[in-house]
């Protein structure tokens, strides 16, 4: 436990942020840069950057394919990130860890693969009003072609889901799937997957749980929660961009049909048609992002030994921090439920400053946040926003920080009162 600005954090910040080169590049303004944009995509570890150096510089070759020392190497590593994986999310198999380009891929894997052969005219997908637009399209998508109905989840005052409502068509609705986001990446509510999986199930409905927001941030339990799917992606969890996990029980991904055809996700290929490899392979078509892979793995070892519960611990203090400085600032409201429901996430409103204007002054200050509808634009008819502003922390933020951001936030007032 360390003490920072009277804050008790539960690992030594410093020394975690030593670890990230990018943190100690300088702005313009000659500070280093104030990165509170993770919620978009998190910044990498050397051991990440090292480890996709290190197969381009001494063991590059193709996985799964060539007999040769080079390729047994990568194909072990490649591999070995896969066993990683699926112990960091607790999943049973190996075989249900598919490597896909991120939590957008996952999604729309299981809609176009679980979703085309199951879902018909008549049948019922809920989804909820607080979704990126990745697990809302690929459904929609879908829909046209099908014929099902998408029925929303609202949103009660506080930003939580109105789990009555989901009760309620769950009971009165033919509902085959749910489709819901662990954690949102505006509100940073944190949904109760659990119950609403043993609502689901006991209705005959599957869930898929998107964890874009969730898996880098907390000890996530795939088993524990009870999830038929589970999706996420690397760059948000210190590892690369390009790579990205689709957790699925085993008796489903064998069920499915295969979704990309190409190389790897055959056992035979004959021209009067084809058989599929086992899983996870049949979803995995063509060359996989190998270092990207492998670069995943270590990002994994990195959380794990840095501890998802420290880390987790770390995130709830720095945001109950920052929701407690943010309500100072006269004229800024935060959007979403308070910090103890709630992920590392700020997205606010800061009176009559446009958010993307907010943005700018900030990003003078050397401070990056996000601006805009966050890929969350049914969300943001429901807040009455047309954009928002989001500051959203990681591992490595510090208070000091928060404190240079509320700094930032009273200059950028103080400038637009006078214009
Ligand atoms: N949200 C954000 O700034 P991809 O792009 O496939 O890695 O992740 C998509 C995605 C899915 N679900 C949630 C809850 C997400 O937050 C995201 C990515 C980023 O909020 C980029 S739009």
């Amino acid at each position: 436990m360390t003490q920072v600005n009277e804050i008790a954090l539960p690992y030594d910040v410093e020394k975690v942020r030593a670890d990230f080169p990018i943190l100690h590049q300088q702005h313009h303004t000659g500070v280093p840069i104030i990165y509170l944009d993770n919620a978009a995509s998190s910044q990498k570890p050397l051991k990440v950057i090292e480890a996709m150096d290190d197969y381009y510089r001494r063991y590059n070759a193709n996985v799964h394919r060539g007999i040769h020392k080079l390729s047994e190497e990568a194909t072990s590593a490649y591999e070995k990130a896969r066993i990683k994986i699926k112990r960091f999310i607790n999943a049973p198999s190996r075989r249900e860890i598919i490597f896909t380009r991120g939590t957008t891929e996952s999604i729309n894997l299981v809609a176009q693969t679980w979703g085309r052969a199951n879902l018909k005219t008549g049948d019922v997908v809920v989804s909820t009003v607080m979704e990126h637009h990745s697990n809302i399209v690929p459904w929609q998508i879908l829909a046209a072609e099908k014929g099902f109905t998408i029925r929303y989840v609202p949103l009660l005052e506080d930003g939580t889901l109105d789990l009555d409502y989901l009760a309620q068509v769950l009971r009165d609705e033919p509902v085959k799937f749910v489709t819901v986001t662990h954690v949102s990446n505006v509100l940073g509510t944190i949904n109760p997957i659990e119950v609403i999986v043993q609502q689901a199930h006991a209705a005959g409905a599957l869930v898929l749980a998107d964890g874009a927001q969730s898996v880098p941030h907390m000890p996530v339990d795939v088993q524990a929660l009870g999830v038929d799917f589970f999706a996420f992606s690397g760059h948000k969890m210190v590892g690369p961009t390009g790579i990205g996990v689709l957790y699925g029980k085993r008796e489903l991904l064998e069920a499915m049909p295969p979704w990309m055809g190409g190389g790897d996700m055959i056992s035979q290929v004959r021209l009067e048609g084809s058989t599929w490899n086992d899983l996870p392979y049949k979803f995995e078509a063509g060359t996989p992002a190998i270092a990207e892979a492998i670069g995943l793995g270590y990002a994994v070892d990195y959380l794990t030994e840095l501890g998802m519960d420290k880390i987790h611990a770390h995130e709830q203090a720095m945001t109950a921090y920052a929701l407690e400085r943010l309500s100072e600032v006269p004229g800024l409201t935060v959007y979403g439920p308070d910090a103890a429901q709630k992920g590392a996430v700020a997205a606010f409103k800061f009176g009559d400053i446009h958010a993307h204007d907010v943005a700018q002054m900030l990003d003078a200050e050397g401070i990056a946040v996000r601006a805009g509808h966050h890929c969350a634009m049914p969300l943001h008819d429901h807040l009455g926003a047309n954009a928002t502003a989001r500051a959203s922390f990681y591992l490595y933020n510090t208070p000091s920080e928060v404190d240079a951001l509320i700094e930032a936030l009273y200059k950028a007032k103080q400038a637009f009162s006078r214009q």
